[in-house]
């Protein structure tokens, strides 16, 4: 199966869009003979050639790959990008985490991406430890922004539960840009953007309990205790409102008009222990009735907690925002189908998956109305049902974490089998290795969904893999799913810990850039302060700038060499080192290190990158670039004198 075609794009354009020049390794002599500006005109030597991945997934070496997928990375605090189905690891994104590589969490840039947003207290808890940002982060969820149902390719968004944020990576660049500290809410879990009429919302689900004034005064009192669920505006990253909700908050979606968002919760019992949560026979999914509360809002019905507006939507509130629909204990994926019409709820301690017709949503927020009237189906799929997937013929994928499976099912008829109809919904159920978490089609949350490919994501890989110690990696599984039963076709070990992906068509991603834009609002505050110092950043720079104990040190990169070979400093001094890469080849990134400083970042072609430290000892100290760029790179280094304190 060409699963090109299908998309209506010839293996052909799609080539022509997206590939890139060859990888320097392999580059070298030739760019040396050619010198630098030559590489750039030679692209990859698969273009025009018209194969598809093989029946195993496997893409044959300098073919380029079907899909992006875009892997949350759990405690890692990254995005990562892998080519689909060849499972190949293309890219890491930081974004909650520190990395050692590009600088990311220490260059200025982003630090002030870090800081924007940050509240008063954060900054004392951070201070009083002595850091200036988080420098962990964990990452479960990552999806991409929707135009009309469909993934536009503007931005992905993505929550850490550890310190409540949220963030934006921008697709042209695949950099973070934006960080959102959200205030009230605590341990940012489920997140999902709008999908229609666009992204004008991502919601983001509050899992942990706290009192809405959290400072010791009743953090014993359970009974002061609040859950959050935040619309953030996705264009002017801040929140937009929020809703204070009974029990917490696990896992979210919204739908197809734009009309209704929807939460898990498993614990609607506010325990505070594990046998408290798991108490009750039956928990519930808030329904978020986003026009009612867009009502309120505008009329100024709402309460102002820490700057953000507030409104109740709690149980006992009994107001238009909210309604709880009873589900068997501790529910916890929460899937909208792409006939725009199924809420899939997976059951977790249930071994069921309930259904619920959306369009009888409005039925239940009538007073008295039977809130289970929205069932429509629950069909038995198996132990420990976590997240359901589908495809665009009716089916869904439901992982089973208990049974090691995933079980395909069809939407219909379980819907007529609950109606007691003799229709068996289960239609296979395969292993899996182990333990599945989340799971995903290609692009089977919006209405794009394809039939080809399916990663399954498995918490545990035990014995299938070399033994690397007692850390084990994971495994993100590929499997056919375009036949009737489904093929397990490739393992996919990963490091700690992909909770989520997405796959996404090329065709999408269109916008992504090679090369910066020497205008880049990423580093707009660095060139404000150039301006300041009278410096042009896009004129090539060799200043070194004294400003009391600060020292601003302006320099330019062309391969293999930086504009300064030396700079001098004194003992104490706070040096910002500003560096711009003023080549524009694809590929030819840059770095700066710092010997025996803790500094390193990445300087991309045409990017302007900046670091801040202090030059604490007297000596001499060898700066290089990191990144390998010429046959000269070993030589692209120079030396940063710091004199010795006068007197
Ligand atoms: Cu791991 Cu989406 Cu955080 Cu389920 S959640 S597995
Ligand atoms: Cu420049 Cu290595
Ligand atoms: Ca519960």
């Amino acid at each position: 199966m060409d699963k090109t075609e299908q998309k209506g794009l010839s293996r052909r354009s799609l080539f022509g869009a997206t590939a890139g020049s060859v990888a320097l390794a392999g580059s070298l002599p030739g760019r040396l003979a050619l010198g630098i500006g030559g590489i750039g005109a030679v692209t990859a030597a698969t273009s025009g050639a018209a194969l598809a991945a093989g029946a195993d997934g496997s893409i044959a070496p300098g073919q380029l790959d079907d899909y992006y997928g875009f892997w949350s990375s759990g405690q890692a605090g990254e995005l990562r990008i892998l080519g689909i189905p060849s499972m190949r690891e293309l890219m890491r994104v930081p974004v909650f985490n520190r990395c050692s590589a590009t600088g990311w969490g220490q260059t200025n840039e982003s630090l002030h991406i870090h800081q924007r947003t940050m509240s008063e207290k954060t900054k004392k808890h951070l201070a009083a430890n002595g850091k200036k940002i988080h420098d962990n982060g964990d990452l479960h969820h990552v999806h991409m922004s929707f135009t009309e149902g469909k993934y536009d390719g503007r931005f992905l968004f993505m929550n850490d539960k550890a310190n409540t944020r949220v963030a934006r990576v921008r697709c042209d660049v695949m950099k973070t840009d934006a960080i959102l500290e959200i205030p009230n809410a605590k341990g940012i879990h489920g997140l999902r953007p709008q999908k229609w009429p666009r992204s004008n919302y991502v919601f983001c689900n509050g899992e942990d309990e706290a009192p809405l004034i959290n400072d010791g005064s009743t953090m014993r009192d359970v009974s002061t205790y609040v859950n959050i669920f935040t619309a953030v505006d996705a264009d002017a990253w801040q929140v937009a409102w929020q809703v204070q909700v009974s029990g917490n908050l696990d896992n979210c979606d919204a739908d197809y008009t734009g009309k209704w968002a929807f939460s898990t919760s498993y614990n609607s019992e506010m325990g505070m222990t594990l046998a408290e949560m798991t108490e009750s026979e039956m928990d519930h999914v808030v329904v978020f009735n986003i026009e009612e509360i867009e009502k309120a809002i505008a009329a100024g019905q709402y309460e102002e907690i820490n700057g953000v507006k507030v409104v109740d939507g709690r149980k006992e509130a009994k107001s238009q925002f909210t309604r709880y629909i009873p589900i068997a204990n501790n529910p916890h994926g929460c899937n909208m189908a792409p006939d725009k019409k199924h809420l899939c709820v997976a059951g977790k301690l249930s071994p069921t998956v309930t259904v619920l017709d959306i369009t009888k949503f409005d039925a239940i927020f009538y007073e008295g109305a039977d809130l289970r009237s929205a069932v429509v189906a629950e069909p038995e799929v198996g132990l420990g049902p976590l997240h359901t997937a589908f495809d665009g013929r009716g089916n869904a994928y439901t992982s089973l974490f208990l049974d090691s499976q995933v079980v395909k099912w069809n939407i219909e008829d379980a819907i007529r089998a609950y109606a007691g109809e003799k229709v068996d919904p289960i239609k296979h159920k395969l292993d899996v290795h182990y333990q599945p978490g989340h799971l995903k089609t290609v692009m089977g949350e919006t209405l794009d969904a394809t039939n080809d490919w399916m990663v399954c994501l498995c918490k545990f890989s035990k014995d299938r893999f070399l033994n690397v110690g007692p850390l084990k990696a994971e495994n993100d599984q590929l499997i056919d799913i375009s036949g009737d039963e489904m093929k397990l076709v490739h393992d996919g070990p990963t490091f700690a810990e992909p909770h989520d992906a997405i796959a996404v068509h090329p065709s999408i991603m269109s916008g992504i850039k090679s090369v910066w834009e020497r205008q880049d609002p990423m580093w707009a505050e660095t060139r404000k302060q150039a301006e300041a110092d009278g410096i042009n950043l896009d004129d090539w720079c060799e200043t070194v700038i004294r400003d009391g104990n600060k020292v601003r040190v302006y320099m330019s990169s062309v391969a293999p060499s930086f504009s300064l070979s030396e700079f001098t400093v004194q003992e104490g001094d706070e040096v910002t080192v500003i560096v711009t890469n003023m080549d524009e080849i694809d590929d030819l990134t840059h770095g700066f290190t710092m010997g025996n400083h803790g500094v390193a970042m990445e300087v991309g072609p045409q990017q302007t990158s900046s670091v801040t430290f202090v030059a604490a000892n007297a000596g001499v100290y060898w700066y290089y670039c990191q990144w390998f760029c010429h046959a000269l790179h070993m030589e692209m280094r120079g030396r940063m004198f710091v004199e010795p304190k006068k007197g």
